[in-house]
């Protein structure tokens, strides 16, 4: 990519300025696991830390990104700048789904102000990848007042968002299964804010019902995203949810520890694609002259000094 160091400080010097281009080189890098990432990764961080993280989550089909886009336009009437990172683990960069979160953002793509950006993770440990951590560190730095991530699927993946953003955004809408299967699934509990979409249908009304009677302390709203109904609503109860010092910094020194378990991971990971033991080592092991536990201590010394 960059050649030399001039060159590099001015790509970094860009990135932070907010500029699109070397941001979407960067993330195409990050994607790909591509090492060179690191060099730009280490000068961005000490600027990142200032946006709002908030997570959007939810079963697919029940309008994430359709809210999505309503919540990107409230934001901008705000004067406020934007950053979305869509994860998707089952489709591809360029797949179906991916392609329809494109199209349905469109209004915002010539918007300077909103950077949108898809990410085929590949899902490996739960829905969260270094990949996301690191894309998460680029929008930041490039001076997004707030970062959404989307992120689709039931269960793990949202427990693990949960634990990343200072604000969790639950969606569900009806016919995506009622009050006492949702509560099952251990959804309810990750969401700051819980939203009903399709408030148009049939069956919103009394899923929210459901959800009030179920779980009195959480905030519950029915919204239509597609007509653009409750949207003020969630907006200032998003608003609201500004989170006490103390909470605030716990979720931050969580986000931290849950990047360095991700980090340990692919590093040991990256080692253990091709095994970096000598013939005469796992023969030790395999005459039981050595434990397996004691090489793999001494070759993470090793690694690690
Ligand atoms: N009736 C109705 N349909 C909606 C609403 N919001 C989204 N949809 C539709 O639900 C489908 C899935 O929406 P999408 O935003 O892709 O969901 P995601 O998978 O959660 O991101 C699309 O066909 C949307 O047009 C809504 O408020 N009311
Ligand atoms: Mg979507």
């Amino acid at each position: 990519m960059q050649r030399n160091s001039y060159d590099k400080k001015v790509f970094v010097d860009k990135i932070l300025k907010g500029n699109i281009r070397p941001a979407s080189k960067l993330l195409t890098l990050i994607e790909r696991r591509d090492p060179a990432a690191i060099f730009y990764l280490k000068q961005l961080y000490p600027h990142t830390g200032k946006a709002k993280l908030i997570g959007i989550t939810g079963p697919a089909g029940v309008g994430k990104s359709t809210l999505m886009c309503r919540l990107i336009s409230a934001f901008r009437q705000k004067k406020q700048s934007i950053g979305v990172l869509a994860i998707d683990p089952a489709s591809p960069f360029t797949g179906g789904a991916i392609l329809g979160d494109r199209l349905r953002m469109q209004p915002h793509f010539l918007d300077k102000k909103v950077f949108i950006r898809s990410l085929a993770t590949r899902g490996a440990w739960g829905g969260i990848s270094p990949a996301l951590f690191d894309a998460i560190h680029v929008l930041d730095a490039m001076g997004k007042e707030n970062v959404f991530v989307e992120t689709v699927g039931v269960g793990q993946d949202e427990v693990q968002i949960a634990c990343l953003a200072e604000t969790v955004v639950l969606v569900l809408s009806p016919g995506f299964g009622d009050a006492v299967q949702i509560l099952k699934a251990g959804l309810l509990e990750i969401g700051d804010i819980i939203v009903v979409n399709k408030g148009d249908l049939k069956g919103a009304g009394r899923l929210v019902q459901e959800l009030k009677e179920m779980d009195a302390s959480r905030a519950i709203i029915k919204v239509s995203a597609t007509k653009g109904e409750g949207l003020s609503s969630l907006v200032a109860l998003m608003e609201r949810e500004e989170l006490p010092k103390k909470v605030s910094r716990k979720k931050k020194v969580s986000f931290v520890m849950e990047e360095l378990k991700c980090l340990l991971r692919e590093s040991l990971f990256e080692g253990a694609v091709a095994i970096p033991f000598t013939e005469n080592e796992i023969e030790a092991v395999y005459k039981r002259k050595r434990s397996p536990y004691a090489l793999i201590r001494s070759w993470l010394n090793e690694k690690v000094s």
